[in-house]
């Protein structure tokens, strides 16, 4: 929780192993939150390594845009079995973020816009084409989701917005509970903008 921001953020290893290639950072500093979700490719110990290795860059690294975030990803870790990763950086006093995407992350604005964000191809540490950079600007009250695919994204609006009022906490429990496909590491981060608290 910040002033600006309510989030959560939960990674679920495959059931059977007891580690997570799933990992993900977010981060306040200033008005500013800085969100970040990485899949590396594969499950159990050694996707579980790598994933540790770039949680400890993403925390020791500052702020960042989303693109140059994820080219310094690609550059640190190149030569490795590979991750998709997708980063957020967010103004709290404006609502005004940029993303960007590499790889199968899925992120969308739920509510009160619905936007899905449009990734480009790639496996960072292995081969990417040139990132894209998405900005807009969030309306008061945004959910702002992003999950890897080990949850489903079959997303049903209707539902989400039975429990769209609840905090972040909540509803991170419910996409586990009705997306989990059980059949991946899965992870899932959501962030609700609140200028006005
Ligand atoms: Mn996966």
């Amino acid at each position: 929780m910040s002033e600006y921001f309510d989030y959560a953020m939960d990674t679920h290893p495959l059931p059977g192993e007891s580690c997570c290639g799933d990992t993900g950072v977010i981060r306040c500093q200033g008005h500013q939150l800085q969100a970040t979700l990485v899949d590396v490719l594969g499950h159990g110990a050694e996707a579980a390594a790598l994933a540790g290795d770039i949680h400890d860059q993403l925390e020791n690294m500052p702020l960042t845009a989303p693109e140059p975030l994820l080219l310094q990803l690609h550059e640190d870790f190149r030569g490795s079995r590979g991750f998709v990763a997708s980063s957020i950086l967010i103004n709290g006093n404006s609502g005004q973020f940029d993303y960007c995407g590499i790889g199968n992350i899925q992120a969308r604005i739920a509510t009160p816009q619905q936007h899905q964000f449009v990734n480009r191809d790639g496996v960072l540490g292995y081969r990417i084409v040139k990132p894209v950079t998405h900005s807009g600007k969030l309306i008061d009250d945004s959910i702002l989701i992003m999950h890897s695919d080990g949850l489903s994204s079959r997303f049903r609006h209707d539902a989400f917005m039975a429990v769209s009022r609840q905090d972040c906490q909540h509803m991170l429990a419910h996409m586990f509970r009705h997306y989990d496909k059980h059949h991946d590491d899965s992870s899932c981060i959501i962030i609700r903008w609140r200028p006005c608290n």
